[in-house]
């Protein structure tokens, strides 16, 4: 069972490392699974984030990302709890902010002030009711 964990971790890992080459303009990131230590990969123990709203580069400011949880059967998770952080890749700034309001079944906006120009990474992290969670990093681009 362990063997399968870090497979999987491995795996996860892997995914992210991808996502952190894919364009801006990307619509839909690739989901990453998060496993519990221990147990079986089945559809009931991992959850999925989708995440919309980066189209091209973004005007600095306020904005909001669309982020869609699923479990591993690709069914939206209601009443998840959402949160993403925004860190620049320069060093010296503070990271921002954002908790997700769940706006339709499984689907949640979280705010986001994309306060200055430059290159950004959004780390997700969404955790079900029944304490499954996900992580996902997207990275995009604000206008100068
Ligand atoms: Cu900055």
């Amino acid at each position: 069972m362990k063997k399968l964990f870090w497979l999987v971790a491995a795996l996860a890992l892997a995914s992210c490392q991808l996502v952190a080459q894919t364009e801006v303009q990307t619509e839909t990131a690739i989901p990453a699974a998060t496993v519990i230590p221990g147990e079986t990969l089945t559809d009931e123990t991992y959850l999925t984030i989708e995440t919309a709203g980066f189209s091209g580069p973004l005007p600095p400011g306020e904005t909001a990302l669309q982020v869609t949880v699923r479990d591993g059967a690709g069914l939206v998770v209601e009443g998840a709890s959402v949160q993403a952080r925004g860190d620049m890749t320069h060093p010296g700034m503070t990271p921002i902010f954002g908790i997700g309001v769940e706006t339709a079944p499984g689907v949640y906006r979280v705010p986001l002030d994309l306060n200055m120009g430059g290159d950004w990474v959004i780390t997700i992290d969404a955790t079900s009711a029944n304490g499954l969670s996900a992580t996902q990093q997207v990275n995009l681009q604000v206008e100068n």
